[in-house]
């Protein structure tokens, strides 16, 4: 199609980009890390959203190109920061049924020079439901490695909890749709504060995605939720503008 090929020329000639949102302390709002998300804007159709390229690249096959070219620049990205903070990437569901998966991600970071102990990969459930024995293996290779592995869209997936017992995650990220009606919705302030209660108890560090007012900021740092992402401390901008606003911050 008209669109696959204006992606596939893209990734060669290095016109899809890589932006960065900022991830926080919320006691502080001190910068801990940074998510990359994919940017594509094509000389004729303009902006394309990876939620449309990314599954495509999917379907046709060159997914496997497409990250690890994306993933090379945001490693190289994070090397300029002026500080040792982590870079959150988005791992696809279809590179998780692929066992080669670890070790051409661990090559990527060895031949940028990026320690994996700054990497975070971000998986779904359905990424680690499509394939689980070789999520298991890809997660325990990286794992081994120092790279860190954080549940991505906490809560909308299938049988979250028993994912939480079956695969051995660092991190938890509950997905926005919860984090968005937090003060409106009692319910969903339960709910977000059973996430925070449980994985204290398994030990696992815990991520308020699509924060987008003070307001909730406040309700989750009272709840006990210590890192956040959202528009209200940054929007994803690129690899220039990531360094201003970091020059901005102590
Ligand atoms: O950036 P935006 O918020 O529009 O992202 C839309 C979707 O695309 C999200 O689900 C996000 O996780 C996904 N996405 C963005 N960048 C990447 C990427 O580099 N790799 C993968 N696999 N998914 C990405
Ligand atoms: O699926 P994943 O969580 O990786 O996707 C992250 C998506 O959420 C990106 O498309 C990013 O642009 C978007 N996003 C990040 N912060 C906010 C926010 O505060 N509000 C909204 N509506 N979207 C956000
Ligand atoms: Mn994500
Ligand atoms: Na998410």
């Amino acid at each position: 199609t008209q669109l696959e090929q204006a992606l596939r020329n893209a990734i060669i000639n290095d016109a899809v980009d890589v932006h960065f949102q900022p991830i926080v302390a919320l006691d502080d709002g001190r910068t801990l890390g940074f998510e990359a998300l994919a940017r594509w804007i094509d000389p004729d159709m303009g902006f394309v959203s990876p939620a449309i390229f990314v599954p495509l690249a999917e379907e046709r096959g060159f997914i496997d190109t497409l990250s690890e070219t994306l993933l090379h620049k945001a490693a190289e990205a994070a090397l300029t920061w002026p500080r040792e903070l982590f870079l959150s990437f988005n791992l696809s569901s279809v590179q998780m049924t692929d066992a080669a998966t670890a070790s051409r991600t661990l090559a990527i970071l060895a031949n940028v020079g990026l320690e994996p102990s700054r990497l975070d990969l971000e998986i779904t459930e359905t990424a680690v439901m499509l394939s689980a024995v070789t999520a298991t293996n890809i997660i325990s290779e990286l794992r081994q490695a120092g790279v860190r592995i954080s549940l991505d869209d906490f809560g909308t997936g299938q049988s979250s909890l028993g994912r939480l017992r079956d695969f051995t995650f660092d991190k938890v990220k509950i997905d926005r749709a919860f984090i968005s009606a937090i003060t409106t919705d009692p319910t969903c302030e339960h709910i977000v504060r059973a996430i925070i209660t449980m994985c204290q108890g398994l030990q696992l560090e815990v991520v308020a995605e699509g924060i987008e007012t003070e307001a909730e900021a406040e309700l989750l740092r009272d709840l006990g939720c210590l890192m956040g992402q959202g528009y209200h401390f940054g929007k994803p901008v690129d690899a220039m503008a990531t360094l201003r606003y970091l020059s901005r911050q102590y």
